[in-house]
């Protein structure tokens, strides 16, 4: 049995955390029945991490003693350098709390890379776990903004994976708003919608990392995995409908329409590690090796996992990729966005000059 910690920091990284208590723990939800049952009972422990208080009280299905509040006002306001300072002066509770939970085998961070509060204590984190938690490979779930949201958010996205990279986690798993916008109209039920589905495939993996499989993949070759290409990837999902076959429903995991964040698979993946679900009926094991073969001549090295369970397949898919496209155009927008910022700073800074220029030589009058 696997012992797995999961972290949600600042107001993203909260929610997606409460949405896999939702799904696990909660009212019935898909996986409540899976922690519940004796024959493998999955060991998850979560902490929610934030400065803000309110978006701790926000949450819903995430236990009071899950929910750790650093002290700093209402957030660090976006601001990573503050956020960064915050964590160092709050390390120790922060580390006492995560200790308080026993050991890990596997470790989760959860984050916007954004915002502020998350987007800074990331990388700090995964430094700090690193150390502490020497055999724990360190998975961070990166969401990306809307591009749309503004400079702050842009250039936060772009130094915070800078960041985390430098500071090697196992690995990186981007999830992109900006993306997944097609979810909903609205931004709230696109959040919750985006929350969800993160949430439910990350369950996914997990009891999957801790059941008997029919095939096996374990937390060794999703080390390995992750361990691939930048160490940058994605997750994809396909759920099959009546008629599909098992192959149609693995090739559907590395469709567009499936992905967290764009990327063309066969182009840019590096490794992979698929994994299948479904009745017994639907799975004929020839039919998966041949056509994970043959994937593994394009995408590069794939694992399977296979579990017998009620229902159609479903297939997750997890990967590492060779290059990211659309990571360089972030950073293009994000570097344009600081220019015009610094400009713009400069500019009021003459105006104000030369207006106070004005009264240079004069003193008010009584
Ligand atoms: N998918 C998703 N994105 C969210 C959610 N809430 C906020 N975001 C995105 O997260 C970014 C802002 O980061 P937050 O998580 O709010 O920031 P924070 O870590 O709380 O930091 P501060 O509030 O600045 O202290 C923006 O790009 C939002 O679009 C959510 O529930 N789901
Ligand atoms: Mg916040």
């Amino acid at each position: 049995m696997l012992n797995i910690l999961v972290l949600g920091l600042g107001q993203c990284g909260n929610r997606i955390l409460d949405a896999m208590n939702r799904e696990a723990f909660g009212r019935g939800g898909a996986f409540a029945k899976y922690y519940t049952r004796q024959k493998f009972p999955a060991s998850v422990k979560t902490i929610a991490i934030n400065t803000a208080i309110n978006d701790l009280k926000g949450l819903v299905d995430t236990r009071a003693k899950d929910r750790l509040h650093v002290p700093h006002l209402h957030g660090v306001g976006a601001n990573r350098t503050l956020g960064k300072r915050v964590f160092e002066d709050n390390k120790e509770i922060i580390m006492s709390e995560i200790d308080k939970r026993g050991t890990f085998d596997l470790i989760f961070i959860i984050t916007s890379a954004a915002g502020g509060s998350g987007s800074s204590f990331a990388p700090l984190l995964v430094r700090e776990l690193k150390e502490t938690y020497t055999n724990a490979p360190v998975i961070c779930i990166a969401v990306l903004p809307f591009r749309e949201e503004g400079s702050i958010f842009l250039q936060n996205a772009a130094f915070c994976l800078k960041d985390l990279v430098e500071e090697k986690p196992a690995g990186v798993l981007l999830v992109d708003n900006q993306y997944l916008k097609k979810y909903a109209g609205d931004i709230k039920s696109a959040y919750d919608k985006i929350n969800t589905t993160t949430a439910r495939r990350l369950l996914f993996l997990i009891e999957a990392l801790n059941s008997e499989m029919l095939m096996v993949t374990d937390l060794g070759d999703l080390k390995t995995v992750m361990n691939g290409g930048i160490g940058i990837g994605t997750m994809g999902f396909y759920e099959a409908s009546k008629d599909s076959t098992i192959k149609s429903a693995i090739l559907g995991s590395l469709k567009p329409s499936g992905l967290l964040f764009p990327t063309n698979v066969y182009k840019e993946g590096a490794r992979a590690m698929l994994i299948i679900k479904g009745d017994k009926k639907y799975l004929d094991l020839d039919l998966i090796t041949k056509t994970i073969e043959e994937l593994s001549t394009e995408v590069g090295q794939v694992f399977k996992g296979v579990l017998i369970q009620k229902g159609r397949p479903r297939v997750l898919s997890l990967f590492t990729l060779n290059s990211v496209p659309e990571l360089e155009k972030l950073y293009a927008t994000a570097a344009e966005a600081i220019r015009f910022e610094k400009e713009r700073q400069n500019q009021s800074k003459s105006q104000l000059d030369s207006a106070f220029s004005h009264i240079e030589d004069l003193e008010p009058i009584y």
